[in-house]
């Protein structure tokens, strides 16, 4: 039985332990990894956002209550990964947070339901410079590129370092899927990305219509 309520308080406290006890004793219980996630972890990851932007949490408590969330999402990886795992071959993805930005809870969720979803996810990780994309593609040639960006300072990042790797010719026969917290389907629209997606699931589900396995 998943306690929604003790979950949500101990990602907003950053105990670790906490959530560690309670998705591993949720999912000995048999509850749905994706349930744990959706109706668990991530409500609480938006109230810390809302206590963050009132000023009612310092950054040290969001890294920690970041943390928390993390060591939830590491438990439910190989669950949510043999849910939905596909047998065919596993197109390729390079992901990352683009330069100036810390962000990696979001991407970090991304890559999960990406690799949950059958694709291979090379991740970049944050703050990740035009050359480090540039270097991932000419070294792992993949089918899609992704990027995040959780700042409007960033969203500008986004842009540049997609124009760079446009002018190099590195998206060419190449998909790009950009998402982030303050990132819209507009803006996808005005740097040429070719699609947007508001979550992870959705990010997902994007990539597979672009490749046409949707
Ligand atoms: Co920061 N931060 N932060 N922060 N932080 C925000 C983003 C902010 C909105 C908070 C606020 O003011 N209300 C604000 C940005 C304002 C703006 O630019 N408009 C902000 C700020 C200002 C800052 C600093 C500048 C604060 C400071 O230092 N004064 C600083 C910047 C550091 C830097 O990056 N250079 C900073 C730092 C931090 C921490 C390090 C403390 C920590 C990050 C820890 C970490 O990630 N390891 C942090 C956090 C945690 C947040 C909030 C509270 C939560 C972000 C989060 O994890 N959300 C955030 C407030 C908020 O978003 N409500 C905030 C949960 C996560 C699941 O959602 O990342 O949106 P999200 O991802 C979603 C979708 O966006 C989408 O799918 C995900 C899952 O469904 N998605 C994609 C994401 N990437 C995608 C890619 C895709 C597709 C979909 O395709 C490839």
């Amino acid at each position: 039985m998943l306690d929604t309520e003790a979950l949500g308080g101990a990602v907003l406290a950053g105990d670790r332990d906490a959530v560690d006890r309670l998705v591993s004793s949720a999912m000995e219980a048999g509850e749905d990894a994706a349930e744990i996630l959706n109706r668990g972890l991530l409500p609480a990851m938006d109230v810390v956002g809302q206590r963050f932007g009132a000023k009612k949490m310092f950054i040290s408590e969001v890294l920690l209550s970041a943390r928390a969330m993390h060591t939830g999402i590491n438990l439910l990886k190989p669950a949510l990964a043999r849910s939905q795992a596909d047998a065919g071959p596993r197109p390729v993805v390079v992901l990352g947070t683009v330069k100036g930005d810390l962000h990696d809870v979001g991407k970090n969720l991304v890559a999960m339901m990406l690799e949950a979803g059958g694709f291979q996810v090379i991740d970049l990780g944050t703050n990740v410079a035009t050359e480090k994309f540039a270097a991932a593609i000419k070294e792992h040639h993949p089918a899609l590129v992704g990027m995040s960006a959780l700042l409007t300072t960033t969203m500008r990042q986004m842009r540049q370092t997609v124009d760079e790797l446009r002018r190099a010719g590195l998206l060419d026969g190449v998909k790009m899927v950009i998402g982030g917290a303050p990132v819209t389907q507009e803006f996808a629209n005005t740097i040429g990305a070719d699609g947007y997606a508001p979550d992870a699931p959705s990010a997902v589900h994007r990539m597979k219509e672009l490749l046409g396995t949707a």
